[in-house]
């Protein structure tokens, strides 16, 4: 046995890299770019701080008098905004869920070398802004358009190709899927690890889409072909191929961990006696239609209870469940969500090169005490 794994259960069933340690560029990436903690479900709207964080390179210095938005490109009429300007415009709020598409990435096996997430990279923003759809409209995409770029203000090297962060949706997808463009998170100012001063948000799509720092907005005449499309967040199984791009949220649900955690193992442990189970699930694809709850590692499931969906298509829904653990002992908790489309979690994740939409079921060991 792994010497580091000797006699302890380790929860969510954390495979152990297998060959391949966890390399200090990893850690570093793990270090800045923090997880939500699971603890954090209870909330229905993530408390500032605690929402997860996905930073490609640096978070910039921005100096709001100074920030300009440039929306160009193929349109009739392009214009410059200010941040008073879009602070005059009618402003709507918009509570939306966002997960990275490489969350559970760390548990593939072979592990996808990057930012190592287990579980908990999501999380739920109440976002102020104002819509883009009339934003475009007034700008006037010409007849040849097809595609909106977005472009933050932060600047790298990836994949030996030096860039601005951009991603690109097709026209028709940004005038309809109810985009925002965000100042607010929670009632304040975007704070600067989130995009301050505006960050695109798109629901129910992946985060990476959610383009921070924003700082252009071009429509295109010809596909957009930029990195953050082209090249990553594209579901492959090798370099060569071309893959599918990372679009939608695909279901899940994670529980809140039950009981007290054990300090290095995250076990859990809880008392003999009704366990009140809790947690959240959303899909970007269709609403919300039923949670499951396994106790046995996914061999029996029982109905959760959803609760009264309130009227944010967009945000998590919570379930519950009152859990009776049979004796002491360890058992494996699971939850396992499907949506109106009928997509439903699998068991088991299926791998890709870059690690992404890795929905299986969430697993949590716990020892009932
Ligand atoms: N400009 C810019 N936008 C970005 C990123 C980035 O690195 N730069 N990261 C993306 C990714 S991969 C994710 S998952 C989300 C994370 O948003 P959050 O840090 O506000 O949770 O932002 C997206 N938008
Ligand atoms: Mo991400």
């Amino acid at each position: 046995m792994d010497k580091r794994s000797a006699g302890a259960v380790r929860s969510e069933d954390v495979p152990l890299p297998t060959g391949t340690d966890i390399s200090l560029d990893e850690l570093r990436l793990a270090a800045r770019n923090h997880a939500m903690p699971l603890e954090a479900l209870r909330w229905p709207i993530t408390p500032v701080g605690l929402h997860y964080l996905l930073i490609h390179y640096d978070v910039p210095l921005v100096d709001p008098t100074e920030w300009r938005l440039e929306l160009g490109g193929a349109v009739e009429r392009p214009t410059t905004l200010t941040l008073d300007d879009l602070r005059s415009r009618p402003a709507v709020e918009l509570a939306a869920t966002m997960e990275c598409a490489g969350n559970g990435r760390a548990l593939l096996e072979p592990r996808p070398v990057s930012q190592p997430w287990l579980t908990e990279a999501v999380g739920t923003g109440l976002w102020r802004g104002v819509e883009l759809a009339p934003l475009l409209a007034e700008a006037g995409p010409g007849p040849g358009a097809v595609d909106v770029v977005f472009s933050g203000l932060d600047r790298g090297v990836e994949g030996e190709v030096e860039q601005r962060y951009e991603r690109s949706l097709p026209l028709g997808e940004a005038a309809s899927a109810g985009c925002l463009l965000a100042y607010e998170l929670n009632g304040v100012p975007l704070p600067p690890q989130h995009g301050f001063p505006l960050r695109l948000v798109v629901p129910g799509w992946y985060g990476m889409t959610n383009v921070k720092w924003l700082s252009a907005i071009t429509v295109t005449e010809t596909p957009f072909a930029g990195y953050q499309v082209a090249t990553g967040y594209r579901v492959r199984q090798s370099e060569e191929e071309d893959g599918r791009p990372v679009t939608r949220m695909r279901v899940r649900s994670l529980m809140v961990p039950p009981g007290i955690p054990d300090f290095m193992t995250r076990e859990r442990v809880v008392d003999v006696g009704p366990v009140d189970l809790r947690g959240r699930a959303w899909s970007g694809r269709a609403p919300i239609a039923r949670v499951e709850v396994s106790d046995d590692g996914g061999e029996t499931w029982a109905d959760a209870e959803l609760e009264p969906f309130p009227d944010q298509r967009w945000a998590w829904a919570g379930w519950s469940f009152p859990w009776q653990p049979a004796a002491a002992g360890h058992f494996t908790l699971c939850c396992r969500a499907t949506d109106e489309a009928g997509e439903t979690q699998p068991l088991e994740p299926e791998w890709n090169l870059g690690g992404y939409e890795n929905n299986a079921v969430q697993r949590v060991t716990v020892r009932v005490r």
